[in-house]
C-alpha cells in the first residue's frame, strides 16, 4: 500500500491500532484449502531445510493442516510460551503502528488468505505468509526478545529518520535470515520458508551470495522486493542476533549517515563468504526471466 494509503487513519471496522477481528468463523472451505496446499507442500519439504526452533515451533502451535488456524486458540500457546500474541490486521500497517504492535509482543497478522491462483506470489503479506512464515519462530524466547527489540528500535529509528537502514535488517534476517549450523545452513526467514520455490533456491542455488551476518554491513546492503534475494545473511546463532541489537545504535546510525550503500551482489573484503554467488538467475532476469538452476 503507497504512503498515502495509510494518511487517513485505519480503514473502516479496523480498531485505532489498526486491529481487526480475525472472524474465523468466516473463512470459506475454498480459504481452508488454499492454507492446507500451502501447509503441506511445505511441511513436506522443510524438514532438514528450516531451522530446529521453527520446525519446534510449528509443532508447538500445532498450525494443523485442517485449515486456517484460529488466532484465540494458537494464542493461548503462544502466549504461554513467550508472552507473543497474534493480532489480525487488514494488510500493510504504517510503520509507527507495526513497531509498536511488536515492542508490546503482539505480531500484526493479515487476516486475509491468498487466492488459490496467486499461490505462488503475492504483493502483500497474507495471513499464511504471517502465521505460517513468522509466528513459529516467535516462540523461541531469543527470537521473542530480538522481535521485540526490533519493534523498540523500530520507534526509535523512526525518530532518527534511519528507518531504511533498519528495514533491512527486518528483511535479511527476520524475513530472509539463514542460520548456521553443524549440519549445514538452515532457513529462519519468514519471507523463504513461507515460499516453496526460495525454501529451495536460498539453500541450494549456486546464484545468490551467501554471507556472514554483520549488522551495520546488513543496514547498508538493498534489497529485492519483487524477487528471490541476490545475498542471504548467515548467523551464527540467534542469541548473536539478540545481542546484536543490545548495542547503541547512535553511533551506528551516525557512520551510516556517511556511509555508502553496498551494490546488492557485491562481496565486501570483510565479508565471510559462505557462497561467492554466481548470480546467473539475476543476471537471466530473475522471476520474469530467470530459471533458478
Ligand atoms: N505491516 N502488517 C504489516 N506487516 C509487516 O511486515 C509490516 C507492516 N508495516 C511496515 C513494515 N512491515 C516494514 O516497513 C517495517 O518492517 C520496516
Ligand atoms: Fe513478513
Amino acid at each position: 500500500m503507497s504512503a498515502d494509503g495509510f494518511a487517513n487513519g485505519p480503514p473502516p471496522g479496523a480498531r485505532a491500532d489498526w486491529t481487526i477481528d480475525q472472524g474465523w468463523e468466516s473463512y470459506s472451505q475454498a480459504e481452508h484449502d488454499v492454507w492446507i496446499t500451502l501447509y503441506e507442500r511445505q511441511a513436506k519439504l522443510l524438514p532438514g531445510r528450516a531451522a530446529d526452533p521453527f520446525l519446534k515451533g510449528l509443532e508447538a502451535l500445532d498450525l494443523h493442516r485442517a485449515g486456517i488456524p484460529d488466532f484465540a486458540r494458537i494464542n493461548e500457546e503462544l502466549q504461554r510460551l513467550t508472552g507473543w500474541t497474534v493480532v489480525a490486521v487488514p494488510g500493510l500497517v504504517p510503520d509507527d503502528v507495526f513497531f509498536d504492535h511488536l515492542a508490546n509482543r503482539r505480531f500484526p497478522a493479515g487476516q486475509f488468505v491468498r487466492k488459490a491462483e496467486e499461490l505462488d506470489y503475492l504483493q502483500e503479506p497474507d495471513i499464511f505468509h504471517d502465521v505460517f512464515g513468522h509466528v513459529p519462530m516467535l516462540t523461541d524466547p531469543v527470537f521473542a526478545d530480538y522481535m521485540q527489540a526490533y519493534g523498540e528500535g523500530g520507534r526509535r529509528a523512526l525518530g532518527l529518520g534511519r528507518l531504511h537502514n533498519l528495514a533491512r535488517l527486518y528483511w535479511y534476517t527476520v524475513e530472509f535470515g539463514l542460520l548456521q549450523t553443524p549440519q549445514g545452513l538452515r532457513i529462519y526467514g519468514a519471507g523463504i520458508v513461507s515460499s516453496f520455490a526460495e525454501s529451495v533456491f536460498a539453500l541450494d542455488d549456486p546464484s545468490p551470495n551467501r554471507l556472514g551476518f554483520d549488522l551495520e554491513r546488513v543496514m547498508r546492503t538493498p534489497y529485492r522486493i519483487d524477487d528471490f534475494q541476490q545475498v542471504y545473511f548467515v548467523i551464527p546463532s540467534l542469541q548473536s542476533l539478540l545481542d546484536a541489537t543490545l548495542q547503541d545504535f547512535a553511533p551506528i546510525y551516525a557512520r551510516l549517515a556517511e556511509a555508502r550503500d553496498i551494490p546488492i551482489a557485491a562481496i565486501e573484503p570483510t565479508d565471510k563468504v559462505f557462497t561467492r554467488g554466481t548470480q546467473a538467475y539475476a543476471e537471466a532476469g530473475g522471476r520474469s526471466g530467470g530459471k533458478a538452476a
